[in-house]
């Protein structure tokens, strides 16, 4: 559809003016949430990727293509986010120590919330242990982690020992998302569930508890 190709264009360009007007007319044109976030947002997203690692492009331009993604996904996140949904659970989620990347977990906490999930969303860089102290003192019965980077994926695995330790670990479920991570991965650090991509996320979520 050619208004979610300008949409992932813009992105890629990083001009987050006429990404937020563009998202904004495919909304008017009843294109699903779902469809803007695939074929524009994350499609324009991935073209950033691939071109910052092959040295094409800098920080300075994934940076912009990160807030002109963060334009659109506002508009998109109401349509995500029914209202007045009785919470099925309660999850705690964040990006992990060291780690800053955080468009996919705030996708995952916007997909949850939209299923009827109590969010608890702690942000980004996030030690271990107010991963644990937070789901303890909510009452939360899942931690949801995201790592973007090879260096901070190994802080999912305090979450878990951290767990373990306390002898949480039957009561707190924890699910792990992000790039560099897999279900090998999370079955190697004793996470309960992995996601490939923030909706299967909520599947697993719904399992877990
Ligand atoms: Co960075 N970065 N970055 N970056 N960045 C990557 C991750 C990288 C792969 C780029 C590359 O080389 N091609 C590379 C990591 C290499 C590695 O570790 N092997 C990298 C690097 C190196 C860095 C810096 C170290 C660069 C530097 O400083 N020299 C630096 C690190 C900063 C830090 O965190 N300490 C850095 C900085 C940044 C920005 C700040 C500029 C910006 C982040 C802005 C922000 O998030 N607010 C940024 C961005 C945007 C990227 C890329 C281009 C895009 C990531 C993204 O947001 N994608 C990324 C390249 C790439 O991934 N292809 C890259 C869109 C997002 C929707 O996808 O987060 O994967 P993603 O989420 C997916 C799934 O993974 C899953 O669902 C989503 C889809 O539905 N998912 C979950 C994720 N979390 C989940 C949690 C769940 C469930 C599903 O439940 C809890």
């Amino acid at each position: 559809m050619k208004i979610l190709k300008q949409v992932a264009e813009y992105l890629e360009k990083g001009d987050r003016e006429r990404v937020y007007e563009l998202t904004r007319q495919a909304i008017e044109q009843n294109v699903s949430a779902r469809q803007i976030l695939d074929e524009g947002l994350i499609a324009g997203m991935k073209v950033v990727g691939d071109r910052f690692r092959k040295h094409e492009i800098f920080l300075p331009e994934v940076l912009m293509a990160a807030r002109a993604m963060n334009a659109g996904m506002d508009l998109i996140k109401p349509l995500f986010i029914k209202e007045g949904v009785t919470a099925i659970g309660k999850i705690v989620i964040g990006t992990v120590y060291g780690d800053l990347h955080d468009l996919g977990k705030n996708l995952a906490g916007v997909m949850l919330k939209g299923a009827g999930f109590d969010v608890i969303d702690l942000g980004n860089n996030v030690p271990a242990q107010k991963f644990v102290e937070t789901a303890e003192k909510e009452n939360a019965t899942v931690i949801g982690m995201s790592a973007l980077l090879t260096t901070t994926m190994m802080e999912m695995k305090n979450v878990t020992n951290l767990l373990k330790d306390k002898g949480l670990d039957k009561s707190i479920k924890t699910i792990i998302g992000g790039a560099p991570v897999s279900e090998e991965y999370a079955k190697s650090i004793g996470a309960d569930a992995y996601a490939y991509d923030a909706a299967s996320g909520v599947e697993l979520v719904k399992q877990l508890v």
